[in-house]
Parts: structure tokens; C-alpha cells; sequence
């Protein structure tokens, strides 16, 4: 088909967040201009918009947590403070032209595929059509709140660390945080020392590799802007640190990688943590790396302050004045924070889908979401996700992996423009043998080697990308056609 007889596609992105605003932008890039995206807040950012807990920075360094494309010569940090990482959003955004393209305040509540196209509905009313739907609705998006009995009597205030209440003074006040993930370490790095008393209720102990959060000095950022290309071999550098130290020492349990790991951490906590009993309580059970690793500095320096107390009791209840453990004792506080968690396996729901025939994902993810290669699923078709179910969490940076999805999907879509297939639809075949081999992969890795954390399904599978960096990066270079069907 020649460039003019190129059929012109109308594309719907699901949410404004890190992996929309990358949708818009290389669709874009790609010569699509029939584009809207749906965010169903007045903001765009995504995590970075909903998560604004006192400490919040990239877990990853922030040169890796930046678009290919645009490289970011201002970081202050090496990992970089959420409110930076907004901005940095945004300014993207609005440099690539993006926000006129944003329906804000518009919540998808239905995706319908009815004769070739995608009938979309929200919140509002509107009613909208697409030839091709990107979810990019994110993952860790609906906070977890724990059962407490007696929460609704605390007298203080309480909140999940994602939906933080900036209206609630801190310094000086009686803090307590239940969790102790990655954000409940940056918030207790934050917040020790500001609290008249900080209580860090844990229920399992976290290993800590000891990863330095240099700032990058004034000289550094005129070099970074002034030479894009030692930005890029810095780029290349943590690149390569974070794949060999991390992401592939971690799906092989029985790796030197991972061992080298373990003794950062172990050591970490001998020379860390002074006090010999806190140090027990300090440490885990569990094998370094099985959930996700936790980076900081300074956590053992900020859990030795004065006024920090590790809490390894259970919490039996919530009371008036404060929480009580099943040892009877009252920790007494004025603000109580759940960094809890978030529920991982919503993906694109709440919003109803219904691919073919009236197939519902809601019914098809009963047992547990799974996509082809995270991005596409059968019965769906002309539907791709970002971020997408099991794809790769292992400490990877999010915005690299979005590009290389992004850039699977922008192949498979040429198709559809093209006119050489109809509808892009994964065989189901070919869904489920992948899916096979990628859980019989996902149990050899270090994150299913007997702890809990977000990574495991409901059969305590791992989810997630289970073999080496490079493997995905070659996966998602080119679509297997084969594995495609068009319209019957
Ligand atoms: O959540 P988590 P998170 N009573 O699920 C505990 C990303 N992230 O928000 O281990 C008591 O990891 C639970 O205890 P346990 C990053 O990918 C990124 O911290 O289940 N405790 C655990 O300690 C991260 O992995 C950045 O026993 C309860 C904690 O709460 C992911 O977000 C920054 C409990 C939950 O830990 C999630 O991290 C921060 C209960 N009822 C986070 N329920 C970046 O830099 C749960 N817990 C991008």
C-alpha cells in the first residue's frame, strides 16, 4: 500500500502517567496523529503525581529512569526526587506537545471491540472510538490498606502512603508507619529525624543494599548538557551496573551474582546497625533478593536515631490514642501511615473490557492476568499493554522497558496501516505455551524462593519477566508474525 492509501488510525491511550505520555510522543514520531488520551485525573505524572510521601525518590538511578530520547542533564541526584521525576514528565510533555491531546478528568470506564474498533465510554458520559487502545494504566496503582481493627477510632490521622495529607503536620508529632517496602524505607529515611517519635512497624525484615544516592554537582550537570555524549556513556554505565549487579544476578537463585548480592546486604547490616539486638530484629529470614531489593543509604542510620523504634510485634489493634501490640503495649502516635502496598494485579481494571464476541478480561484474568509477552492478549485484538502483566519488575527501569514494548507494539501496529492484517490478534496458542515456559523460568529465580512480596500471583508464581535483560531487549526487537492471526 503506498504512503497516501496508508490507512490513518485512530489510537486511544489509557492514563497520562510515565508510559502514556511515551505512547503519545513515539506515535507521534511515527507519523499517527489521530491520538487521544484519557486520564482520569487533572493531572498528568502518574506514580509520581499520586505518590508525594516525604522522601519519595527513584528506586533506579535517574539517568535510567529517563526517556532515550530525552536525555535529562539536571538530575540532582542519582536517584532523583519524585517532585524532579514529575517534572520532568511534564516538561517532556509539554515540549513534545502532548498535553492538548489529554482528556483530563476522564475516566475509561469501558473498552467495547464491536466490528473492528474499539467503543470506548467514561465516567462522564463521552462516548469515543479507537482502531487500536494502550493501556498504560500502570502497576502499582490501587493502595492496599491493612485490616486494623479499631482504625475507625484512632484519634490522630491516618493515611496511605500514596494518598499523603499534606495538611497533616509531622515535625515534632508522634509518627508511626506500618510497612516496610521501599516506600516505608525512604519515608523512615525521611522522617526519623523530624518526628518527636517514630515507630517503624515491621512485620518482616527487609534486606538493604547499601546503593550511595551521590548529588551531581553544578560542574557535573554543565558537563552532562554541554556533552550529550558523556551522558550517554553514564547512561551506559549504570545501565550495565544495574543488569550485571542486579537484574540478571536475580532470576538464577543459585548465581555468583546473586551471592555477591546477599553478602552487599549482610554486610551492610553487620557494619550498619550497632545495637546487636536491633540488628536481629534487622534481620531477614529469607534469602537477599527474593522481594524486591530495597536501595538506600540510610536506612540503618535513620532507624538508629533517638527517637526511631523498630516495632517487630504484631499490631493486634488501633485505639484512640494509638496502636496496640500484641505484647499490650500502646505505641501512642498522632499520625498512623499505611506503606502498605498496593493491590498488583489490577493492570487496566476497574474498566470494563469485552474483546471478541463479548469476551470479558475481568473473566479471562480470574485466575490471574497474563498477557503475551505482557503486551497483547488473545480475543483482544488491536488492544496492547504497557507495563502489562508479568513483564519485568526485577529492579529493571520502567521507562526502558515501556520503550521496548512500545516499539514491539509500533511494528505490529504498521500492519494494521499498512492494510496486511486486519486485526493484530495473538494466537491463543502461542499465549498459553509462552506462558508455560515463562512460569516454568519464573520458579527458578531468586523471588520464589520462600518469601512474600508483590511479585507472586495468586499461585505464588513470580510475575514477571523471568530471564536476562538482553533476552527481553532481543524478544521485543521484532514481533514473531507467526505468533499473530488477522480476521478469520
Ligand atoms: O509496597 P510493598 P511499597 N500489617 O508491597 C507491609 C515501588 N516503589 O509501597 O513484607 C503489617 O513493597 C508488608 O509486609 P510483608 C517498588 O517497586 C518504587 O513499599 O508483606 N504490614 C511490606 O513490608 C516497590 O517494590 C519507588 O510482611 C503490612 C509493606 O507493607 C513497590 O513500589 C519507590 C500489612 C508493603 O511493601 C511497592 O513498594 C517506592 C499489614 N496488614 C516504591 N500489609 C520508586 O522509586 C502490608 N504490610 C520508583
Amino acid at each position: 500500500m503506498s504512503r497516501t492509501t496508508r490507512r490513518r488510525l485512530r489510537f486511544v491511550i489509557l492514563g497520562a502517567g510515565m508510559s502514556g505520555i511515551l505512547a503519545a510522543i513515539r506515535l507521534r514520531q511515527a507519523g499517527h496523529d489521530d491520538i487521544t488520551l484519557y486520564e482520569k485525573t487533572d493531572r498528568l505524572g502518574g506514580t509520581w503525581r499520586e505518590n508525594t510521601y516525604p522522601g519519595i525518590a527513584c528506586d533506579v538511578p535517574a539517568h535510567l529512569y529517563t526517556y532515550s530520547f530525552e536525555p535529562n542533564a539536571g538530575w540532582s541526584r542519582m536517584l532523583a526526587p519524585g517532585s524532579e521525576i514529575l517534572q520532568y514528565f511534564e516538561r517532556t510533555a509539554d515540549r513534545y506537545g502532548i498535553r492538548p491531546l489529554i482528556r483530563f478528568g476522564e475516566e475509561v470506564t469501558a473498552c467495547v471491540f464491536d466490528e473492528g474498533r474499539w467503543q470506548l465510554q467514561t465516567a462522564r458520559g463521552t462516548r469515543d472510538e479507537a482502531d487500536v487502545v494502550i493501556a498504560a494504566t500502570g502497576v502499582l496503582h490501587h493502595p492496599r490498606m491493612p485490616e486494623l481493627p479499631g482504625i475507625e477510632r484512632f484519634g490522630g490521622a491516618y493515611f496511605h502512603s500514596a494518598r499523603w495529607d499534606h495538611g497533616v503536620p509531622l515535625d515534632g508529632r508522634r509518627v508511626g508507619v506500618i510497612g516496610t517496602g521501599s516506600t516505608a524505607i525512604q519515608i523512615t529515611s525521611a522522617l526519623s529525624r523530624r518526628a518527636s517519635k517514630y515507630s517503624l512497624f515491621q512485620r518482616t525484615a527487609q534486606w538493604i543494599f547499601p546503593m550511595e544516592n551521590p548529588a551531581y554537582s553544578t560542574e557535573e550537570k554543565q558537563v552532562f548538557a554541554r556533552e550529550p555524549e558523556r551522558l550517554g556513556a553514564l547512561r551506559e554505565e549504570l545501565n550495565r551496573m544495574m543488569i550485571d549487579v542486579i537484574a540478571d544476578a536475580v532470576i538464577d537463585a543459585e548465581s555468583a551474582g546473586v551471592k555477591n548480592l546477599a553478602d552487599a546486604c549482610l554486610q551492610n547490616l553487620e557494619q550498619g546497625v550497632r545495637d546487636p539486638l536491633l540488628r536481629e530484629k534487622l534481620r531477614p529470614t529469607y534469602r537477599a533478593g527474593c522481594k524486591r531489593l530495597i536501595l538506600s543509604p540510610d536506612f540503618y542510620e535513620a532507624i538508629q536515631q533517638p527517637m526511631a523504634e523498630l516495632v517487630t510485634e504484631s499490631i493486634e489493634g488501633v485505639e484512640p490514642a494509638g496502636v496496640r501490640t500484641r505484647d499490650g503495649c500502646l505505641h501512642q502516635l498522632d499520625v498512623l501511615i499505611a506503606a502498605t502496598g498496593f493491590v498488583a494485579d489490577r493492570f487496566v481494571r476497574p474498566t470494563v473490557v469485552r474483546g471478541r464476541n463479548g469476551v470479558d478480561l475481568d473473566e479471562v484474568w480470574a485466575a490471574k492476568p497474563a498477557a503475551y509477552l505482557s503486551v497483547a492478549i488473545p480475543d483482544f485484538p488491536n488492544l496492547f499493554l504497557l507495563n502489562g502483566p508479568n513483564g519485568p519488575v526485577g529492579n529493571f527501569s520502567l521507562i526502558q522497558v515501556a520503550e521496548f514494548q512500545l516499539d514491539y507494539i509500533l511494528q505490529l501496529v504498521e500492519h494494521l496501516r499498512d492494510g496486511s492484517l486486519r486485526e493484530i490478534r495473538v494466537r491463543p496458542e502461542v499465549a498459553t505455551a509462552y506462558e508455560e515456559r515463562r512460569v516454568e523460568a519464573a520458579r527458578k529465580t531468586i523471588w520464589s524462593t520462600g518469601c512474600n512480596s508483590w511479585y507472586l500471583d495468586a499461585q505464588g508464581v513470580p510475575a514477571s519477566w523471568p530471564w536476562t535483560f538482553s533476552k527481553f531487549a532481543q524478544t521485543m526487537a521484532r514481533p514473531e508474525m507467526t505468533a499473530f492471526e488477522d480476521v478469520a
